[in-house]
């Protein structure tokens, strides 16, 4: 055990000669990648920009991806959540809380896929959110059961039906986390020399989301967006649950968030972020949320629910390639552009944190339980 602690030392001296990615033992990454399975993880490894063969393992790592990766010099590291909140949630809190990092000025990019809303982009798309909102948390009724004059089986806690934001004393403080959008303009310009793989079979896929429709965006070439994420444990399909997660996220965010996405992690991974930004070990406003279109996140016009959520997934091998095409030129461009740029941060001009205003900045949130029409 000395020994080991010795050598970190040892090592973190050497590489302090050569970077400042390391101070007190601890690594001190430029950039951390959060990817939610191995899939996600392995687009990062074998790839010419970098290696991440310096393998961490601490306490609170999920068993299934028991290790923390990193470049030799600390710039870039790389943790595998494990799907769904209760996942990203417990790891991300051991990362965060492991005392291995110093991440007061590191940036984290969550990379990995969703599914999307052909309302604004298809599979194979990539996704930048600045708005990040939590549907899962809601009252619910059986479908089966739906009062008369109820347009959905679920509705806001607190509420007494569809359409109404959650009662003031029913906001749990994770339903929203908005995102320095300043960050995320940036990411989004660096992106820009990046092409997006696709693939015969995607094309496909996407043909029959009619252009004629309010699908069009589900039946054009995948693109780099600006549009928002859910998150939900339950891994939802169709026109009905994607409406009521259009309104809810509507409804959650006064009418700013536009739903493009849907994945079952972010707000739980912001949760942990933004409770260590409050404890003043990391950046808040250094979050970029990056999601690729795996599937549909409902049929067209012929196909049933089932068949689209059961049915093959010919966006999936695209979305995951289009995850390092796409987050390569962030990754690259944060560092590259470091010193001057990125080290001192990328000041927010929009809001940023949970619906309660917790971050002392000069912006309130124009949501939540505070937010004047909600009162
Ligand atoms: C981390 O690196 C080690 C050693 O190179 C490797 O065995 C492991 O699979 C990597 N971790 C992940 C999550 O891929
Ligand atoms: C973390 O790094 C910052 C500089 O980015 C430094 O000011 C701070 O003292 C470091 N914290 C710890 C606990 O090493
Ligand atoms: C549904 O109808 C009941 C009985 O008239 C009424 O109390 C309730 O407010 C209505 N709810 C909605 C969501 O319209
Ligand atoms: C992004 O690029 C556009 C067009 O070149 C430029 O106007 C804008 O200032 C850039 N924004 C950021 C945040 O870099
Ligand atoms: C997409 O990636 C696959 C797998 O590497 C490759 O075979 C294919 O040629 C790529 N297609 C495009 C259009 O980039
Ligand atoms: C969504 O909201 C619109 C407008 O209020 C309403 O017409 C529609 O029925 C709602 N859909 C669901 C599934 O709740
Ligand atoms: C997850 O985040 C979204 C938006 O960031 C939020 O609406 C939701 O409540 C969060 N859920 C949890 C459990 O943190």
């Amino acid at each position: 055990m000395a020994f080991r602690v010795f050598f970190a030392l040892f090592l973190c001296l050497v590489l302090a000669l050569r970077s400042n990615a390391c101070e007190n033992g601890r690594i001190h990454p430029k950039v951390f990648i959060i990817t939610m399975f191995d899939l996600e993880a392995q687009v990062w490894f074998n790839i010419p920009e970098f290696t991440l063969d310096r393998k961490l393992v601490f306490p609170g790592l999920p068993p299934k991806y028991p290790s923390v990766n990193c470049t030799n010099d600390g710039n870039i590291c790389l943790v595998t959540t494990g799907q769904a909140e209760v996942n990203a949630a417990s790891t991300i809190s051991a990362v965060v809380y492991s005392g291995n990092f110093n991440l007061t000025s590191t940036y984290f990019l969550v990379a990995g896929v969703a599914g999307i809303n052909p309302k604004l982009a298809t599979i194979g798309a990539v996704t930048f959110a600045r708005y990040a909102v939590q549907v899962g948390v809601q009252f619910e009724v059986d479908a089966r059961q739906i009062p008369s004059n109820f347009s959905t089986g679920y509705f806001a806690q607190g509420s007494t039906g569809p359409g109404q934001p959650p009662s003031v004393d029913w906001w749990y403080g994770t339903e929203v986390f908005e995102l320095n959008d300043a960050l995320r303009q940036a990411a989004f310009n660096l992106t820009m020399p990046a092409i997006l793989n696709d693939s015969v079979t995607a094309q496909a896929a996407r043909a029959p989301y009619s252009t004629a429709s309010v699908f069009a965006p589900g039946a054009t070439d995948p693109k780099i967006v600006l549009c928002d994420t859910a998150t939900s444990d339950t891994y939802w399909s169709g026109d009905l649950l994607g409406e009521m997660v259009e309104n809810t996220t509507k409804v959650l965010t006064n009418g700013n968030a536009v739903y493009c996405t849907t994945q079952q992690e972010d707000n739980a991974t912001l949760n942990v972020l933004f409770r260590a930004t409050l404890a003043g070990l990391l950046d808040f406003s250094r979050v970029i949320v990056m999601r690729a279109g795996s599937d549909f996140d409902r049929p067209y016009a012929t196909q049933t629910v089932i068949d689209n959520l059961l049915g093959p997934t010919p966006g999936f091998a695209p979305s995951l390639m289009n995850l390092y095409l796409v987050g390569i030129k962030v990754v690259e461009g944060i560092i590259s552009q470091w010193d001057g740029r990125f080290a001192a941060g990328v000041k927010p001009m929009n809001y940023i944190g949970d619906v309660f205003g917790s971050l002392v900045g000069d912006i309130q949130p124009d949501f939540g339980p505070t937010a004047c029409s909600n009162q």
